[in-house]
C-alpha cells in the first residue's frame, strides 16, 4: 500500500481512558453508586477498585504523556461523582476533583476530549430502567448542563456518550453488561440506542442554547460489516441487517436527526424479530433534527470488522472474555451468524484484524452524510496479554496493530475524509469491562500490585510518530 505518511499540523495523538475503567475510588470521596458496582460484586469476576488508581495518579499518567508526545487524553466524567443518585444533589468533592485534573492536563499540555457517560450509569437511575426509561433523558440533560457550565473554561472538547451501541448490544443482545443474562432482546437494543441518541440530542441543543464556544459530537462503535460471501445474497442481507443494528441506525440519527425509511423498516423488522415495535416519537425526531446541524465532530472507535453468513436457528452466543482463541460464538437467528475469514489475523479474543474496514468507513461516512464536518478516532487498539519481562513489555504486535490503522487512516485523509485524530485505547492499562485485568491495551504497563507504570516499546515508538509527524 502506498499512501501519505505525513500527519497534518495540529494532528491529535492521543490515549484514551474512561472513569470507571481507571479512576478507583468507586465509593470514596462522595462517588454514588453506578449499575456495575453490584454486578461485579454479585458475579465476584474482579474488582474495579483501585483499578489503575488514576484518581490520585493522573498527574503521574500526564506526565508520561507529556514525555511521550501525547498530546490529547480521553477522560470521562463519572456522573455519579457530580450527582451521586443521578439528579438532585451535587457533590462538591467530585466536581472538585474534574477541576484538578483538567488544571492538571493544562498544566502538561494535554488537551482533554472529554465524554459524559462512559458506560456508569448512576445506580439510582438504572434501578429505574436506565435510558428505557425517558426520565432518564432529563436527568442526563441536567447533568450535561451542569458539566457545560462548570467546566467551561476547562473543557473545549465534549463527547456525550460512549457506545451506545456497546451499552445496548452487550446488556440487550449478548447479556454480559449489567444487569446481566438479558439476550436477543433486539427491540430493547434499539430502543435504547434511540432514547440515548434522543439523550444525546437534547445535550447538544443545550450545549448550543448555553452558547459554549467549544465543540461537541457523540463516540460511535462502528464496525465493517462484510458478507462472507459477497455473492451470496442471503449473506449480503446478513450482513445489511448486522450494519442497520450497528452502524445505520445510530449514524442516521446522528446526521439526519431522523431515519431514512429504509433504515427504520430494517429496524423494526428486527425489532419485531424479538416481538417488540420502537416508539419513537415526532418530538424526539424535532430534538434529533435541530442536534444534526449543530453536531462538529464525531468520535469513531474502531476495532474490528465483522464477516456475516446467514443464519436461522438457536441463538449461539458465547463471549470470550478468557483470551482463549476461537471460542467467541456469536449467531442471532434472523440476523447472521458471524464467522472468521481465511487470512485475517485474530487477536487471543477473537477480534479481527482489519483496519481496512476503518478506511471503508470512514470514505462512507463522508460520501453518505456529507454534512459531517470533523471525525477522531476516539479509541482503537489490540488487547494482548502483555507481560513485563526484565523491565521490559515488547508489544511488537500492538505496535503492527497501530500502524496499519494508522497507514489507514492517512489513506482516508487521501480520500478528503476530515479525520484529525487518533487515541489509543487505552493510554495505560486498566480493566476490560468484560474480561477483567488480564486483556491490556496500555501504551504504558500497570504493575497492578504496585501501580508502578511502565512505558511499552509502543510508547516509544508511538512518541517517534508524534514527534516527528510522520508514520515510519
Ligand atoms: C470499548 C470501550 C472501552 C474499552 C474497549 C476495549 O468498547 O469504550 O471502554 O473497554 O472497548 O474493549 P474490551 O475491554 O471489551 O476489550
Amino acid at each position: 500500500m502506498s499512501c501519505a505518511r505525513k500527519f497534518p499540523d495540529g494532528f491529535v495523538f492521543g490515549g484514551a481512558t474512561a472513569a470507571y475503567q481507571c479512576e478507583g475510588e468507586t465509593h470514596g470521596h462522595g462517588k454514588g453508586e453506578v449499575s456495575w458496582d453490584p454486578f461485579l460484586a454479585q458475579r465476584g469476576l474482579f474488582s474495579a477498585d483501585p483499578a489503575s488508581d488514576f484518581y490520585h495518579r493522573y498527574d503521574q499518567d500526564l506526565a508520561l504523556c507529556e514525555r511521550f508526545g501525547i498530546n490529547g487524553i480521553r477522560v470521562s466524567i463519572a456522573w455519579s461523582r457530580i450527582f451521586p443518585q443521578g439528579v438532585g444533589a451535587v457533590n462538591a468533592e467530585g466536581v472538585a476533583f474534574y477541576h484538578q485534573l483538567f488544571e492538571a492536563c493544562r498544566a502538561h499540555g494535554v488537551e482533554p476530549y472529554v465524554t459524559l457517560h462512559h458506560f456508569d450509569t448512576p445506580l439510582a437511575l438504572f434501578e429505574q430502567g436506565g435510558f428505557l426509561n425517558r426520565a432518564t433523558t432529563d436527568a442526563f440533560e441536567a447533568y450535561a448542563r451542569f458539566c457545560f457550565a462548570e467546566f467551561a473554561d476547562e473543557v473545549r472538547n465534549w463527547f456525550t456518550f460512549n457506545e451506545i451501541w456497546a451499552v445496548s448490544s452487550n446488556t440487550f443482545i449478548e447479556g454480559n453488561f449489567p444487569p446481566g443474562g438479558i439476550t436477543a432482546r433486539l427491540d430493547q437494543a434499539l430502543q435504547l440506542n434511540h432514547n440515548m441518541m434522543l439523550a444525546h440530542a437534547r445535550a447538544v441543543c443545550a450545549f448550543h442554547e448555553m452558547g459554549h464556544h467549544g465543540k461537541i459530537g457523540v463516540v460511535h462503535t462502528l464496525e465493517g460489516k462484510y458478507p462472507y460471501d459477497e455473492l451470496d445474497p442471503a449473506d449480503i442481507e446478513a450482513a445489511r441487517r448486522e450494519d442497520v443494528l450497528q452502524n445505520q441506525f445510530l449514524l442516521d440519527a446522528t446526521f439526519r436527526g431522523d431515519y431514512a425509511p429504509d433504515t427504520l423498516a430494517y429496524a423494526q423488522a428486527l425489532a419485531a424479530l424479538s416481538g417488540g415495535q420502537l416508539d419513537i416519537r415526532d418530538e424526539d425526531l424535532v430534538c434529533m433534527r435541530e442536534a444534526a446541524r449543530h453536531n462538529d465532530c464525531l468520535g469513531i472507535n474502531y476495532y474490528q470488522s465483522r464477516f456475516l453468513r446467514a443464519y436461522v436457528g438457536p441463538n449461539l452466543l458465547h463471549h470470550n472474555a478468557t483470551g482463549d482463541k476461537g471460542t467467541e460464538r456469536y449467531a442471532l437467528s434472523g440476523v447472521g451468524e458471524r464467522v472468521n475469514k481465511e487470512g485475517i489475523l485474530r487477536t487471543d479474543w477473537d477480534w479481527l484484524i482489519y483496519p481496512e474496514g476503518m478506511y471503508d468507513l470512514l470514505v462512507r461516512i463522508r460520501l453518505q452524510y456529507p454534512n459531517y464536518r470533523e471525525i477522531l478516532i476516539t479509541e482503537n487498539g489490540m488487547g494482548a496479554k502483555d507481560e513485563l519481562v526484565d523491565g521490559i513489555v515488547s508489544d511488537s504486535a500492538r505496535i503492527d496493530y497501530v500502524r496499519a490503522h494508522l497507514a489507514w487512516l492517512l489513506r482516508a485523509r487521501e480520500a478528503g475524509v476530515n479525520v484529525t485524530g487518533y487515541f489509543l485505547w487505552s493510554l495505560m492499562d486498566m480493566f476490560s469491562w468484560t474480561n477483567g485485568y488480564n486483556k491490556r491495551y496500555g501504551f504504558f504497563y500497570v504493575d497492578f500490585a504496585t501501580q508502578r507504570r511502565v512505558p511499552k516499546a509502543s510508547a516509544y515508538w508511538f512518541a517517534q510518530v508524534a514527534r516527528t509527524g510522520e508514520l515510519p
